[in-house]
């Protein structure tokens, strides 16, 4: 008699990795007994009612047909789904762009009275909508650089909601300790919203290290091409669905089906794309520093970068954004802008190509300057967000850019 052969145990089951999840996760859409492949574009404002008695129940919310893009729209949805998934967000929404994701969500959830305890790294919009826009509303925000727990302390208030950061900071790169801030609010029965543009899902998960909700600007990393400008809005529930319900049918700063359509697409290359745009980053970082004009670089996977350590305990790589100041300060910035020509010379990131830019003019222009320097964004700093191009290229282009800024006499 053979002695049953002792059976291996099983690898332990997880779930599909996230490149899996990033090309499958906003499959679902059927329609009727066609079964598209790809997510298929719903470019249609509302959905006829099958009869009178199916279209009270749909439009009391008894059926979750959809029947009025501004309420819902499968196209939408399906990225809706999608970010929840990477995220791991029991709930999302899509808007318009980064900047109607964040103003639904606070506006759907703050109320007059409320405080908010910002960091004083956030996005110039964030920053001029917490600062200038919300008081009209009641809703006053203190900003500080809450990688200070003196400060925080000092900051926080009986009536403080909501603490709000971006991490790392856009264009400071400061980076944030997001498990203590979030025990920190947690304990304070406050919520933590976590700005996650520059890292995407891939790079970094607030909502595992204790973050209530994240915030996308989708134009960025997430369609990752340069053509598509949209926000999201991932987390739990209790805050997420304020947003969406409310927030989105009042406020209406839906995001276009045709736009959903392009981030949802690029989802499915952002584990690849992310790769890319951290180890080139990585290359240009250090070549920049080992240049006699530069006179700093900051990039969260330097040695240099003073929270180097706290970066990598939690993200996985320095994404593709680094900022840098020329000795000549303003002005060889200024003729290095104006002598590149690879790189080009815009606003936004997260794009194919590579873009460069001077936030204390543009970004940063309506900030009063002692503002601005508060926020960390001096006059000299420039902004390379490093695109896909061969990286030798984007240094070759940076090189000649440096001699002519230096013949130029900056
Ligand atoms: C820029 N940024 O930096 P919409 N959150 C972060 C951002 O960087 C932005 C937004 C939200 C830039 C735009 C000109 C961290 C935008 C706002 O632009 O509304 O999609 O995102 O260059």
């Amino acid at each position: 008699m053979t002695r049953p052969r002792r059976r291996r145990p099983a690898p332990a089951r997880r779930g599909p990795g996230f490149a899996t999840r990033a090309v499958h996760a906003g499959e679902g859409s059927t329609h009727g007994d066609v079964r598209p492949v790809a997510t298929p574009l719903y470019q249609t404002v509302s959905f006829s009612f099958p009869s009178a008695a199916e279209a009270s129940a749909i439009a009391a919310g008894e059926s979750a047909a959809p029947w009025y893009s501004r309420i819902g729209n499968p196209t939408v949805a399906a990225l809706e789904r999608a970010i929840a998934d990477l995220e791991g967000a029991e709930s999302a929404f899509a808007a318009a762009s980064g900047m109607g994701a964040v103003a639904t969500l606070l506006l759907a959830n703050l109320r007059a009275g409320d405080h908010v305890v910002a960091d004083s790294g956030v996005y110039g919009g964030t920053y001029n909508l917490l600062r200038r826009e919300l008081p009209r509303f009641g809703v006053e925000t203190t900003f500080i650089e809450t990688n200070d727990p003196a400060r925080l302390r000092e900051a926080w208030r009986p009536n403080t909601r909501l603490l709000y950061v971006d991490s790392p900071g856009n264009p400071t790169l400061r980076v944030l300790d997001l498990p203590a801030l979030a025990e920190l609010a947690r304990a304070r029965g406050a919520w933590f919203v976590v700005d996650n543009t520059f890292c995407t899902p891939y790079l970094q998960r607030p909502l595992e290290l204790g973050a209530h909700a994240v915030v996308h600007s989708a134009t960025k990393y997430l369609s990752g091409h340069g053509d598509a400008i949209a926000g999201l809005v991932a987390g739990e529930c209790a805050l997420v669905e304020p947003g969406r319900i409310a927030g989105l049918r009042e406020f209406g700063a839906v995001c276009a089906p045709f736009v959903a359509w392009l981030v949802e697409r690029g989802l499915h290359t952002l584990p690849l794309r992310m790769e890319r745009h951290c180890a080139s980053a990585l290359r240009v970082a250090e070549w920049l520093e080992s240049r006699p004009e530069v006179a700093w670089v900051r990039y969260p996977w330097l040695p240099s970068h003073p929270q180097r350590a706290l970066a990598r305990r939690q993200m996985r790589g320095g994404s593709g954004v680094l900022v840098f100041e020329l000795k000549g300060g303003i002005s060889a910035g200024a003729a290095l802008l104006d002598a590149v020509e690879l790189c080009t010379h815009a606003v936004s990131l997260g794009d194919t190509r590579t873009l460069i830019m001077h936030p204390a003019s543009t970004m940063h222009a309506p900030t009063p300057p002692e503002e601005r320097l508060a926020l960390g964004v001096t006059d000299g700093l420039v902004r390379l967000s490093v695109g896909l191009e061969d990286v030798e290229d984007i240094i070759g282009d940076l090189e000649q850019a440096l001699g002519k800024a230096r013949a130029a006499g900056g």
